[in-house]
């Protein structure tokens, strides 16, 4: 009995991707992580119990985060049992540069594999580009230059899973036409207030795990959803905090999350989504929100409205939204 209560357990923590590999249905965000996510990560992992934690080179914490997981595995925990993410940024979207973009951060974050290596944005900018990028500053792609490239990297196990973010349906089946290796995750914003159903189908249909990003609604500018009404009226009834809401929310879908927090209450907080449910007629209640909007659109990242190529937020979304 205490067997089988321990599988169940066991399985609501994980999802398992396309290459059989499981990612954790929870994971620590960082990005704005301040001075010292070290600590975060460290808390994260030894006190509350995550096991995946999502990085990125454009964060700029990268030795920050390798100090908390070299930590947290002095603590005890083993290498193996922890999911690290990182991507790789569009200065780096070039085929000779994937390599020497992991090979930074497989020495930054003090590790010899990743478990996850995400292509950050599917937009090639030149090194030091300006936000928003100036003339001559979007560079022409060849992402299946790249993707040739990350294949490599997991054939010779310095990569476990490689995978997207912020990819359209066109975009991805694009992706799909020469894949050899799949993506096995792709990373979006979703939350209550940009549910994104459109991008979480295609990928469903092809088997590709999704990571929901900014499951809180982001910060700086981003939406109020602690505070949103529907959201609190279900926090209510169950008992639990918004933070816990969004989260289940997110795993209820069928997607992982990453909920970034560098205070240790919130960080055990909102891992605290399993062995509990949200009703049927209040998950349906919290996918109706209305003013679904994007929170992260990357206009500031990528749009130059006098020369392009990306002329608008819609030109970065292939026009989907
Ligand atoms: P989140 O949706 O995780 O929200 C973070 C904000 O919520 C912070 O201000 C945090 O403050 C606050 N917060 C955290 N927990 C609680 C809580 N329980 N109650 C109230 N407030 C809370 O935003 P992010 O945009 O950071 O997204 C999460 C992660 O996703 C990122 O950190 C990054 O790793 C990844 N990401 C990936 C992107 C991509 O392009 N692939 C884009 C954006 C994000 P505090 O820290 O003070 O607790
Ligand atoms: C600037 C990078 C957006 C967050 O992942």
């Amino acid at each position: 009995m205490a067997q089988a209560a321990m599988t169940v357990q066991d399985e609501e923590h994980y999802f398992t991707l396309v290459s059989g590999h499981r990612i954790p249905a929870v994971g620590l965000g960082t990005w704005r992580s301040g001075s010292w996510p070290d600590d975060s990560v460290f808390t994260a992992i030894v006190e509350a119990g995550y096991r995946h934690i999502d990085t990125a080179a454009e964060y700029g914490v990268h030795e920050q985060v390798g100090f908390g997981l070299q930590a947290a595995m002095k603590a005890g925990i083993r290498r193996e049992d922890l999911f690290i993410t990182t991507k790789l940024w569009c200065s780096d979207l070039s085929p000779d540069r994937v390599r020497i973009a992991l090979n930074n951060a497989l020495q930054e974050l003090q590790v010899d594999y990743l478990d996850l290596f995400l292509i950050h944005w599917p937009f090639h900018l030149k090194e030091g580009a300006s936000r928003p990028p100036k003339e001559g500053e979007v560079l022409e792609l060849d992402m299946e230059g790249v993707w040739r490239e990350m294949e490599k990297l997991v054939k010779e196990n310095l990569v476990r899973d490689i995978g997207i973010s912020n990819f359209t349906v066109k975009k991805l089946d694009n992706l799909l036409r020469f894949a050899q290796t799949m993506p096995s995750v792709c990373q979006m914003e979703m939350h209550p207030g940009w549910r994104n159903d459109k991008m979480l189908e295609a990928c469903r249909k092809n088997g590709i795990h999704v990571t929901a990003y900014s499951p809180l609604g982001s910060s700086e500018g981003g939406r109020d959803l602690i505070h949103d009404e529907a959201i609190e009226r279900v926090a209510k009834k169950l008992k639990k905090t918004p933070g816990q809401i969004l989260v289940r929310w997110a795993i209820q879908r069928g997607t992982s999350a990453i909920p970034k927090s560098t205070h240790s209450e919130r960080i055990k907080e909102n891992i605290g989504v399993f062995g509990w449910e949200i009703p049927n007629e209040d998950f349906e209640a919290l996918c109706r929100i209305p003013n679904q909007k994007r929170v992260l659109s990357g206009e500031d990242l990528f749009v130059n409205k006098e020369a392009g190529p990306l002329r608008s937020v819609a030109d970065v979304w292939d026009h989907e939204d």
